[in-house]
């Protein structure tokens, strides 16, 4: 399969609580290359973009408010289905629910706290892009 970039955030929990360096490990254990990486603090403007998808949706606003809350960290992989293969090493959103050995399951807490975003598309990993890298000015 052709190689394919795909974006993570590493969530304001995950930074808190000091698991930038575990969760860029299992990353790169799993054969992806990390093509970009920078460390921001999004705000309102740019969560309410990033997640305008969710909008309306009963999380949407406790989403933003999580996401503004500090730091987080933004990563552009690059692997053989990446999009798919990162979401596979994040585990299932609720991170109760996310597999053992998944970046959830080690290091969310809950449904909303999951300590990772993964593009799920092309098209969304574009956009996404499009927010974090090009659009976005915060640091
Ligand atoms: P994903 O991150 O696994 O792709 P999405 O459905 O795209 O999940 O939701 C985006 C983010 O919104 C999740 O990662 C999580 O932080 C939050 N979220 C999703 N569903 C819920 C929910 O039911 N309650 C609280 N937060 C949620
Ligand atoms: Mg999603």
């Amino acid at each position: 399969m052709a190689s394919e970039q795909t974006l993570c955030l590493i969530k304001p929990d995950a930074v808190k609580a000091g698991n930038i360096g575990h969760i860029i490990t299992l990353i790169e254990n799993n054969d992806f290359t990390i093509r970009k990486l920078k460390m921001l603090e999004m705000n309102r403007e740019i969560a309410e973009k990033f997640y305008s998808v969710h909008k309306g949706k009963h999380f949407y606003e406790n989403l933003v408010e999580f996401m503004t809350s500090g730091p987080i960290v933004a990563i552009v992989l690059d692997r053989d289905n990446a999009i798919a293969g990162f979401r596979e090493l994040a585990g299932s959103t609720d991170s109760w629910k996310a597999a053992e050995g998944t970046i959830r399951h080690l290091y969310g807490t809950d449904n909303q706290e999951n300590a990772v975003h993964g593009s799920d598309s092309p098209e969304s990993f574009e956009y996404e892009h499009g927010v974090i890298f090009e659009s976005c000015n915060c640091h």
